[in-house]
Order: structure tokens, then C-alpha cells, then sequence
């Protein structure tokens, strides 16, 4: 493929990052404090403007509804201090799962009192993304069960499927909601939205602005997920991603730092439905999710950045017509080879000048660490949480 044709697939090729990757975040067992670590919305999209500045291609912002909007704040004020740091709020990400009424469940729990609770969150939710003007409501529940014989699980099924009908059509015209599974933590026996199929389902009967949001990290070990996306693909309800990578279950490691071919593999899934089956691939929202724990978080994000932009620029060297014939001839070792040819070339020079082309230094990471963002900032949140007698973080992580 002509260098200019993937120069101009990256140009297309944005990246959404988390407010939550900035704070202090990362596990239930212990968090590892860092001075740089973003507590309030201000901090972490100052970071997110940070990465963007440096890359060039995250210029929206997830923001989990909880965590970032206190109740009586204004949602364009947020909306406006994100563009002052460069970026935009971009999906909105209910929380469905922290407060103490969610013991047994969200939309899915017997008491109705939990129920009444979730929807007037999601339809706040939905209210706060008509006024920053997001496209996208990213629904994940922790719904789900913890011993054989807890809740019905037909039952529970019904429930959801009213709850997210309802909160389909409370959504303003334009706006998609994002469907995501997770088939175990928190709930350890079964939980209600388990895999790409419930979800599927689910956003099926939610109506037509329902789709399937995959997690990389949600799946059992040894999954396809390439093949989930490229079924999802081909019936036109894949909504988007949450980009991590896993060695064991949902780890919340670096995109691509584990198996950076299986990254590969779900972008050629995906460049492929575009150029050999005419799949309008434009609308698919990619997303970041993940929480650092021991890496800094900004130099987290902007090598996983980069990673996303490298493994995507090979998948998009697949020469496709190669591979059709090989796979027309039926001979596996070409077909393989057509795949393994674009993931070791080395675009890494490519991407450097897409940078310089877009007035960014080539070496995003150099240039971060070199402008003294971290030490600078991590002298002033210290001095700000001390004096606020605060400390950074989600609550629940
Ligand atoms: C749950 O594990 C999840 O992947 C959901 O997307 C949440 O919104 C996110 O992590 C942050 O907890
Ligand atoms: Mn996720």
C-alpha cells in the first residue's frame, strides 16, 4: 500500500484515552501512590491534553460519570476546561457498579429500589453527554452473581433487556450506546452481560443505536478475538474497543505489551471488512482502558498510543490482493505469509514522518519526557492534595 494511503488511514485513526489512566488507579490489593497522578477532572484532562499534544491523535476524553462530575456542577463547564487543554469529552461511561445499593446488582438486582437508583444514574448520565455534546454512552455493569441458586438468571436477563431499552430511547439522536461484556469479576459465578453474544443480544433488542463494545481484556484465555470482531464486523455491531492487554484476566497491562500480533490480528480483521467487504469501519469508537498502577501514566498512555498507531499502519500493509489469491489457491503458507510480511515490517520510520507532517516531534516519548511535565506537575498536585488534605484516586480502585 502507497505511503500516502496510510498517512491518510492514521490521519482517520483517533484514539480515545480514560480520565481514569491518569489518577491513581490500578488494583484492589494496593495502589502505589504517584506525586504526578491526576485527583480532580482539571488534572487528569490537563494529562489527557498532554498526550494528545505529543501524539496528535487522542483528542477525546472518557469520563466515568462518578468519578469526574460532582452533583450541582455544571457538565459545559467540563466541557469547556477540556477544550482549554486541547481535547473534548468523548464517551461517558455510567457507573453501575460502586454504590453500596448495587449489592446485588444494578439493572439486573431484585430490588427495585437498586433499579429505580441505576436508571436515574444512566438517564443523568445521558443528560451529561447531551450537554458536552458526546456521541457515545458506554454501558458496563458488574451485574451478575456470586453462588449458584443467588437469583434467577432468566429473570435477571428480562430485567436488563427493559433496562437498556429504556435508556436506548432515552438517548438524544445521534448518540450511540456501547454495549460491553465481561464474562467474571466482580461477580464470580455468573455474570449478566458474559460475553460478545449477550452483549449482542442485548444491543440487538436495545434498538438501533446499540452495539457491541469489546474489551480486549475481557475474554477467556485463548480466546479469538479477532474473530469476534470480524463476526461483529460483519453484522455491523461492533461499536468499538477498550484497548489493554492481559497475561492472565483483566489486567490492565499496556495494549500490545503482552501479544502485539493478536493487536495486529483484530486490525487487519478490521481492514479487511473495509476493503474487502465494503463494512464502513468510520464509526468504530477507539478507546483506551486501562489504569496504571506502577508505570507513570502519561508515558503509559503515549506508548500505548504509539503502539496502536504502529500495530495499525501493518495491519493496514496487508497486501490484500495477495492474500486473496493465495487464499484462492488455497495455499495456507502464503495467505500466512501475507499476514506475517505486514507485521514485521518495520514502520516505525513511517510513523515518525506522519508526525513530522503533522507539525509533531518524532519521538513522542522523548519529547514528553524531556519537557518535565511529570516532576512539574507532581510538585503541584503534592502541594494541592496537602493543602486539600486529599489523596489521588478513584474511590473504588
Ligand atoms: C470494567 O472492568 C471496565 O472494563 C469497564 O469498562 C469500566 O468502565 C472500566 O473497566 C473502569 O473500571
Ligand atoms: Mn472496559
Amino acid at each position: 500500500m502507497e505511503k500516502e494511503r496510510i498517512f491518510e488511514l492514521l490521519d482517520g485513526f483517533k484514539i480515545e484515552t480514560p480520565s481514569w489512566g491518569y489518577s491513581d488507579t490500578g488494583t484492589r490489593f494496593g495502589k502505589f501512590h504517584q506525586a504526578a497522578a491526576a485527583s480532580t477532572i482539571k488534572e487528569k484532562l490537563a494529562d489527557a491534553g498532554t498526550v494528545n499534544r505529543y501524539t496528535g491523535c487522542c483528542p477525546t476524553v472518557a469520563v466515568h460519570v462518578l468519578w469526574d462530575f460532582s452533583v450541582g456542577v455544571d457538565a459545559t463547564a467540563t466541557a469547556k476546561l477540556a477544550e482549554q487543554f486541547g481535547v473534548r469529552i468523548g464517551s461517558i461511561n455510567p457507573n453501575l457498579f460502586q454504590d453500596q445499593l448495587y449489592k446485588f446488582g444494578s439493572a439486573c438486582s431484585p430490588e427495585e429500589r437498586a433499579r429505580q437508583h441505576a436508571n436515574r444514574h444512566v438517564i443523568d448520565s445521558i443528560n451529561i453527554g447531551k450537554a458536552v455534546g458526546s456521541k457515545l454512552l458506554s454501558i458496563w455493569m458488574a451485574d451478575g452473581t456470586n453462588y449458584p441458586g443467588q437469583d434467577d438468571i432468566g429473570a435477571r436477563k428480562q430485567r436488563m433487556h427493559g433496562a437498556l431499552r429504556q435508556w436506548h430511547d432515552a438517548m438524544p439522536a445521534g448518540m450511540t450506546m456501547l454495549v460491553e461484556y465481561k464474562p467474571f469479576e466482580p461477580a464470580f459465578y455468573h455474570t449478566d452481560i458474559a460475553d460478545w453474544g449477550m452483549a449482542y443480544l442485548y444491543a440487538q433488542a436495545a434498538g438501533p443505536n446499540a452495539k457491541v463494545l469489546v474489551d480486549t481484556g475481557h475474554h477467556y484465555q485463548a480466546q479469538n478475538i479477532e474473530q469476534i470482531v470480524a463476526w461483529l464486523l460483519d453484522e455491523e455491531m461492533l461499536g468499538g474497543f477498550h484497548f489493554n492487554d492481559r497475561k492472565y484476566a483483566d489486567d490492565d497491562l499496556t495494549m500490545g505489551s503482552i501479544d502485539p500480533y493478536a493487536v495486529f490480528r483484530i486490525f487487519h480483521e478490521i481492514r479487511n471488512a473495509a476493503e474487502l467487504h465494503g463494512r464502513d469501519v468510520s464509526q468504530i469508537a477507539y478507546m483506551v482502558d486501562q489504569s496504571h498502577n506502577l508505570k507513570p501514566k502519561i508515558e503509559a498512555m503515549i506508548q500505548t498510543v504509539m503502539m496502536a498507531q504502529e500495530l495499525y499502519a501493518k495491519a493496514c500493509l496487508v497486501d490484500r490482493k495477495k492474500l486473496l489469491d493465495a487464499q484462492s489457491r488455497m495455499d495456507i503458507v502464503d495467505g500466512e505469509s501475507c499476514l506475517r510480511n505486514a507485521f514485521f515490517t518495520d514502520v516505525r520510520p513511517w510513523l515518525v514522518e506522519w508526525r513530522k507532517k503533522h507539525g509533531l516531534d518524532g519521538d513522542p516519548m522523548a519529547v514528553y519526557r524531556a519537557s518535565g511535565y511529570e516532576a512539574k506537575v507532581g510538585r503541584e498536585r503534592e502541594e494541592a492534595r496537602a493543602a486539600r488534605g486529599a489523596q489521588a484516586g478513584n474511590s473504588y480502585a
